[in-house]
């Protein structure tokens, strides 16, 4: 499976919405993969992206390979760190946190993944990773030791995911971070999709389906959920296909 990319951008230019579910492999118990892959692929959800800030190695792929068992949905990487890029994926986000000024997570940890991306065969989609404050410190804060981009600027939101664009960024994912208190304002969306003609990814903070759709509504082209569903797996009945 080669044609992640272009199945989005096809699903984009069809109106469509994309969901992925996003599986922390730290998080999750692999005894309970074939339940909760039963109830992802009774859902609405399009994706499953797998990733986290911090994972130990090797989890991510025996995780993968046990979905695989159970789903025929595209696997799609957003790794927290080079040691959760695994083969067993089809597709990898390869992130450059554009929001932050840290070089490593910018352009150094992308060099050092190079040596393990030669030996694979994974589709790579670059993406913009935007940064935006939500109320509390996330992990991808503590994690990269970048400052958020503050929600009230909205026009410095709006150049930073253009930029990234220009850059050819494929993506742009704005990110409110992993449990965060308040999603990306809508507003803030409904801009940043105003001026980019590739997709957009929005994450963090979504737990209701009226969240989801607000989000839909306001220009979000694949929504990112992941916290709702490791606190409830009941939302599950709420977004069935
Ligand atoms: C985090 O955007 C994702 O990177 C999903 O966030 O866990 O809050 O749904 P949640």
């Amino acid at each position: 499976m080669k044609a992640i990319y272009t199945n989005i951008l096809q699903a984009v230019s069809n109106g469509e919405k994309l969901l992925a579910i996003l599986i922390d492999p730290d998080k999750f118990l692999l005894n309970n993969t074939q339940n909760f892959i039963d109830k992802i692929e009774k859902s609405i959800a399009t994706h499953i992206f797998i990733g986290g800030s911090t994972v130990d190695d090797f989890v991510t792929e025996t995780l993968i390979s046990e979905i695989k068992k159970f789903s025929q949905l595209p696997i799609v990487l957003f790794p927290g760190d080079v040691s959760q890029i695994t083969n067993q994926a089809d597709a990898l986000l390869f992130l450059s946190l554009i929001s932050g000024r840290n070089p490593e997570y910018l352009i150094g940890k992308q060099v050092k993944a190079v040596s393990k991306l030669r030996q694979m065969n994974l589709e790579i989609i670059s993406t913009g990773y935007v940064l935006i404050e939500n109320g509390k410190k996330t992990a991808v804060q503590r994690v990269t030791e970048t400052k958020p981009l503050s929600r009230t600027h909205i026009q410095n939101i709006v150049d930073t995911a253009k930029a990234g664009e220009l850059l050819g960024m494929k993506l742009i994912y704005l990110e409110a971070g992993s449990g965060a208190l308040h999603p990306i304002p809508l507003d803030i969306i409904s801009k940043v999709k105003s001026e980019l003609t590739v997709p957009l990814i929005v994450g963090g903070g979504i737990k209701t389906k009226e969240q989801l759709e607000d989000a839909y509504n306001a220009g979000a082209d694949l929504v990112v959920i992941g916290t709702a569903f490791e606190n409830d797996e009941s939302f599950f009945e709420e977004l069935k296909s």
